[in-house]
């Protein structure tokens, strides 16, 4: 697709690699004898920066023209990953760039990876905003991403002694090149200060101290190019230039302190993934992109209309769980005291406007600020938050809801006057409310939200999760990419449910043996990965089994490496499987995943992990049957070599509490197999791939609150089990710590007294899984089977799906496909 941009020559006359040298020396400023591999990177990228700028402003405008309805993604996090051949591939220049990389006598592998991963994200949340971005520009929708420009995002993790530590990452220090700042666009973001009312009850807030936010853009580009939505990251800065009066008088030093100050709100990312910390900076994030970006979408809403009457027939807003709820108060603000609405006309059209995605079900994650803090920052919107209060009893009321009732769903409870509850706020102020797969928004109506989805029974549905097929097949794992195209063609990248023709295929000879090489190419890949980080060697005929993501008790990391000590064990007491009539499967235990910094129990669990591994990795009995791997500082990039490699994949969260997962559908999709619980969307993935090629073990969502309900305990199954006796000891006596035998108390005291993720009662039943695939392994025609029906029935999981509808549901928005 060629686009046609005034005043620019036509980029596509001339031959790329002669753009990449042009931007070598007069961008970089370098000459192809010192170029660097991070020069050609920046070469390269600027190279397909320029073909994407065609498609961006042809974009825009054409949104502009047919004043197509705009959608909104606003978000604290975007886990981005590299970006260059993610933005190469849906150009359609990967191949021209990869040859004229090496036709240049250089690595195309080190230049295309000299770039840092964008990681403004804690984990899953943040990336499934990075899909939605891609698979908005994929589908025609006209989205745009709001977020922070974090100087530094999540830590880089690294280990001393098997213990987690953090440095700070300092991602833009060789530069960012796909942004582009945009001075220009600048807006004052106030906080504190006082609110007065002139006679006709107008109210007018005067902030005590306010910063700016400048804009950087990132052009996202779909699937071949021709549709560029934009990522619009917010950074802080002083408002105004430093105060002339306090450099005159020499306080040079009290100037700059201010500056230091004021540019403090976009410096780093809160490291907690489910577990808020109410700091205020925290609070001034989230107000200050989230004021940020309504500003400035009501301003592009001016360039076309001239009063707000119908926002939510133009506009939709997205808020990507209620880290950006404030948009309730703040858009009501806005519509009441610069543009003149009542209050009850603010509250519909902001009604009309905004939705709110629930990610997470964990009752210690809802965001909840005190009131005092949250009155001392943003004194105004506390008044509005008290009307809509007010507003909301009479709506209660009317529907004859009970006063006790209503007192738990008001955004501040009425008596005890604590908390200023977002969940809430978030809730009541939306058109439409999502939980993110079919189980999870069950759960938010049966639980967190009973009461509010009692009262608006419309107001929830579901959108279950996807993931962009573009990044998680195609660029991660080009040779099943290739082999796929060659059976069915290249329809499947934007329409991944094609990969259905592939099914026929999962019992052919042939085909399976172009699978299974695939898959052995990847896994070596992933073995030599290892060997670089960790120096462990590993045998790629054991089953890699694969556990990657945030490191939180409720997914169960430490239920893992306990079956890996109880392997370990069974192998030690009967080496050569003689007793059990069978050799050992061998097998390759891999972990990675970031612990918040202050969750104890979670760096514990890493600390186990590494302590398991030093003695079943040295352990000469034991050699190849069973190795275990913790790999630090996991990333996106770390992901995309991990997904590939691995034949199993760990979903194991305690049933009811992973609102979706998503690593499960990339695993699923790339061939590995699952060992689940029926929680989030492993649910659906059971529907789509069948029972015979998932599996499934444990206690159900229902059988797990009714054993956290009534406290059951985990002794008497204890007690039955020589197994976790044996495992349990072994913390307790230092056969894992150097004979130190208070390290793994508290996980003892976690696990064996209260147990409250049931690790305990489902054990058994994890175990007798594992066996029954370490034997299904041994059939190598049966576990492919299954493999490929994996990868030709997650189809339905693309985020592609995802977005349109969205789009459908909640947007009403217009999309490539809308009423096709
Ligand atoms: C909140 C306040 C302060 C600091 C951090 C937070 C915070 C950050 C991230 C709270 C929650 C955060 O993320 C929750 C999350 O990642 N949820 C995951 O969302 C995925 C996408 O929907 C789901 O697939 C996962 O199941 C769910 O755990």
């Amino acid at each position: 697709i060629k686009h046609k941009i005034d005043d620019a020559k036509d980029l596509h006359d001339e031959p790329f690699g002669d753009v990449v040298l042009r931007h070598l020396i007069y961008s970089v400023g370098k000459d192809k004898t010192h170029a660097e591999a991070r020069d050609w990177n920046v070469a390269v990228s600027l190279a397909v920066r320029d073909r994407m700028v065609e498609g961006w402003i042809d974009t825009t405008r054409h949104v502009y023209a047919r004043q197509q309805k705009r959608v909104y993604y606003l978000s604290m996090e975007f886990m981005i990953g590299r970006m260059l051949e993610d933005n190469l591939t849906n150009l359609g220049l990967l191949s021209e760039a990869k040859e004229f990389i090496a036709s240049q006598g250089l690595d195309v592998e080190t230049v295309l990876h000299a770039e840092q991963d964008a990681a403004l994200g804690n984990g899953g949340l943040g990336r499934l905003a990075a899909c939605f971005m891609d698979s908005m520009a994929t589908t025609g929708v006209a989205g745009m991403g709001y977020g922070i420009r974090y100087q530094h995002g999540i830590f880089r993790q690294t280990l001393e002694d098997g213990w987690q530590m953090e440095e700070p990452e300092d991602w833009l220090f060789e530069g960012n090149s796909w942004e582009f700042r945009r001075p220009e666009v600048v807006y004052e973001i106030g906080f504190g200060g006082h609110v007065t009312h002139d006679a006709d009850g107008k109210a007018t807030w005067t902030p005590a101290e306010s910063v700016q936010a400048v804009a950087f853009d990132m052009p996202i580009a779909g699937w071949e190019g021709d549709h560029v939505n934009t990522l619009r990251l917010w950074s802080a800065r002083q408002s105004g230039m430093m105060n002339l009066d306090t450099f005159n008088d020499g306080d040079f030093m009290a100037a700059a302190r201010q500056q230091v100050l004021a540019e403090t709100i976009s410096k780093v990312l809160y490291p907690g993934d489910h577990t808020p910390q109410g700091r205020e900076l925290r609070l001034k994030q989230e107000v200050f992109f989230t004021s940020a970006s309504l500003q400035d979408m009501l301003r592009r809403f001016f360039t076309n209309y001239d009063n707000l009457d119908n926002l939510g027939d133009h506009v939709a807003v997205q808020l990507n769980d209620t880290h950006p709820a404030i948009a309730v108060p703040e858009l009501i603000r806005i519509l009441m005291d610069l543009h003149g609405y009542t209050f009850e006309r603010a509250l519909e059209i902001t009604r009309e406007t905004l939705h709110y995605t629930n990610h997470t079900l964990l009752p210690e994650a809802l965001e909840k600020w005190p009131k005092d803090l949250f009155e001392h920052i943003l004194p105004r919107h506390l008044q509005i938050i008290n009307m809509i209060d007010g507003h909301f009893y009479q709506e209660a009321m009317a529907k004859g809801l009970d006063h006790h009732i209503i007192a738990g769903i008001q955004v501040i409870h009425p008596h005890q006057q604590d908390w200023v509850r977002m969940g809430n706020l978030a809730f009541i102020g939306s058109r439409k409310v999502n939980g993110v797969s079919a189980l999870h928004t069950e759960l938010m109506k049966q639980t967190v939200f009973h009461d509010l989805h009692t009262m608006y029974p419309d107001k929830i549905i579901n959108q279950t999760n996807g993931v962009t097929p573009r990044r998680w097949l195609l660029e991660c794992n080009p040779g099943l990419a290739g082999l796929i195209t060659e059976q069915i063609g290249d329809g499947w990248i934007d329409d991944l449910e094609q990969l259905q023709k592939i099914a026929p295929l999962a019992t052919d000879a042939a085909f399976q043996k172009a699978y299974r090489a695939v898959k052995s190419a990847n896994k070596q890949r992933l073995a030599d990965m290892v060997q670089e980080r960790t120096g462990i060697t590993l045998n790629t005929d054991a089953i890699f089994d694969t556990q990657i993501k945030r490191i939180h008790e409720y997914k169960r990391q430490h239920m893992n490496i306990m079956e890996a000590i109880a392997l370990y064990n069974a192998i030690k007491a009967d080496p050569e499987g003689t007793k059990r009539g069978a050799a050992w499967q061998p097998r390759v235990k891999i972990f990675a995943g970031k612990a918040a910094p202050s969750y104890f129990f979670a760096k514990l669990i890493i600390k186990l992990i590494n302590d398991v591994a030093a003695v079943v990795n040295n352990d000469p009995d034991i050699g190849d049957k069973l190795k275990v791997v913790f790999l630090p500082n996991y990333n996106v990039s770390m992901a995309e070599v991990l997904i590939p490699g691995s034949d199993l994949s760990e979903q194991i969260s305690t049933a009811g509490f992973e609102a979706s997962g998503t690593g499960n559908m990339k695993f699923a999709l790339n061939g590995a197999l699952t060992i689940g619980t029926l929680d989030g969307a492993n649910v659906e993935m059971l529907d789509h791939v069948g029972e015979d090629n998932i599996f499934i073990f444990g206690l159900k969502a229902d059988e797990v609150a009714e054993r956290q309900h009534r406290r059951a305990r985990p002794s008497e199954v204890i007690k039955n089990s020589p197994m976790l006796q044996q495992i349990m000891s072994q913390l307790s006596d230092g056969t894992f710590s150097d004979g130190e035998t208070e390290r793994y108390r508290d996980f003892l005291t976690n696990v064996g007294d209260h147990d409250y993720f049931q690790v305990i009662p489902d054990f058994q039943a994890y175990w007798d899984m594992q066996r029954q695939l370490d034997g299904l392994y041994q059939n190598a025609e049966a576990w492919f089977e299954k493999a490929i029906l994996n990868t030709a029935r997650m189809g339905w999981f693309s985020s592609d799906r995802t977005i349109r509808s969205y789009a459908d549901q909640i947007w009403r928005a217009p999309h490539k496909m809308s009423g096709t």
